[in-house]
């Protein structure tokens, strides 16, 4: 039987919600700077050595840089990025990922593609990272809890495996599921969520050159508390519908049940788009904390419908996104 419980995702400290205008000169110099700037100029790149410089101890990726889908925003420190997670597989702290992930197996490991598709398969990673060339892309990711990250992620548009696979008339939506075992992941003993972790997209919400098919960032794999092997980031949406870890990816005519929306289902929706129109029951989703950015005293920024991605609306004319949120 499944026991009602209020969803786990954290409540903003009252403090993040203080409006106090404390800017600091020096992140106000390098913001103003990016703006002008374009990711990949000079200037850029001098802004955002030190974030590259310290890349996880991983191998490293390559791939080029893909301007037309880079923000030229300042990257949010590797530290910061790699120590202030939500998987929940690893604990519900967020500290806990790096703490704990590094028992994750990343290798061998497969990806079984199935359902409403001519040509189902099971890829093993090296094959699934050649379906396409790698780019590097700085993608911003806003969590539903009110924070966000800039990163340079590197990976491809999921589109790519989704035409190698040939999905047939009847696929409306797309399913990630990903990695549960116990044995590797110490939160799967908590029932925070029913596991294992599943996410989904319309059919051409996927189809979406932004749906990143990722497999590192900042130059280098994954580091296991980021989703390694692979995952989906999905700039426009809040962070949990980019799934970590995924081991499966089905191809269903009906919309798939969410991890998420299961477990509160008036709090997360199945399109979950950033919108700052649309609170949580919770919590205003008007503005944001860039983390790695000093303090809780520092201004909040605004969030951007589609989390700035415009280019996204088309997918969703004619719907209301206060219903369909
Ligand atoms: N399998 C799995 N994927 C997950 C989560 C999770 O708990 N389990 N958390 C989501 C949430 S809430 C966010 S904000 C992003 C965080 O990604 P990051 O740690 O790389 O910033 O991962 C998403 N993907
Ligand atoms: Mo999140």
């Amino acid at each position: 039987m499944l026991i009602k419980r209020s969803s786990p995702h954290a409540v903003p400290l009252a403090s993040e919600i203080t409006p106090q205008a404390i800017y600091e000169e020096r992140r106000k110099f390098i913001a103003k700077m990016a703006l002008g700037a374009v990711a990949g100029s000079a200037l850029w790149e001098m802004a955002n050595r030190e974030a590259f410089a310290q890349a996880p101890a991983g191998a490293k990726i390559a791939a080029k840089r893909n301007a037309a889908y880079s923000l030229a925003e300042t990257l949010t420190p590797v530290k910061d990025a790699t120590t202030y997670n939500n998987f929940y597989e690893f604990g519900t702290d967020k500290s806990d990922p790096a703490e704990n992930a590094h028992t994750l197996k990343t290798r061998p490991w497969t990806v079984q593609i199935e359902g409403e598709v001519k040509k189902p398969m099971t890829l093993d990673l090296d094959s699934l990272m050649k379906l396409a060339p790698l780019e590097e892309r700085i993608y911003r990711l806003r969590c539903v809890e009110g924070w966000s990250m800039v990163i340079p992620w590197v990976g491809f548009s999921l589109s790519n495996l989704i035409k190698k696979v040939e999905p047939t008339g009847n696929a409306k939506y797309v399913e990630f599921t990903t990695l549960a075992d116990k044995a590797q992941m110490p939160g799967i003993r908590s029932r925070v969520l029913d596991w294992p972790y599943v996410e989904g997209l319309r059919m051409d919400e996927a189809m979406h050159p932004l749906a990143l098919l990722t497999f590192g960032m900042y130059g280098q794999v994954l580091p296991n508390q980021n989703g390694a092997p692979v995952r989906m980031v999905l700039p426009w949406k809040y962070g949990f519908k980019s799934a970590k870890s995924i081991v499966k990816i089905r191809f269903l005519k009906e919309q798939p049940k969410t991890a998420w929306n299961v477990s509160a289902p008036q709090e997360y929706g199945f399109y979950s788009n950033v919108n700052p129109n649309v609170d949580h029951p919770r919590w205003s989703q008007g503005t944001e904390r860039r983390i790695g950015e000093d303090g809780f005293f520092k201004k909040k920024r605004e969030t951007l419908m589609f989390n700035g991605y415009p280019e996204v609306a088309s997918l969703y004319a004619g719907m209301d996104l206060k219903k369909f949120f």
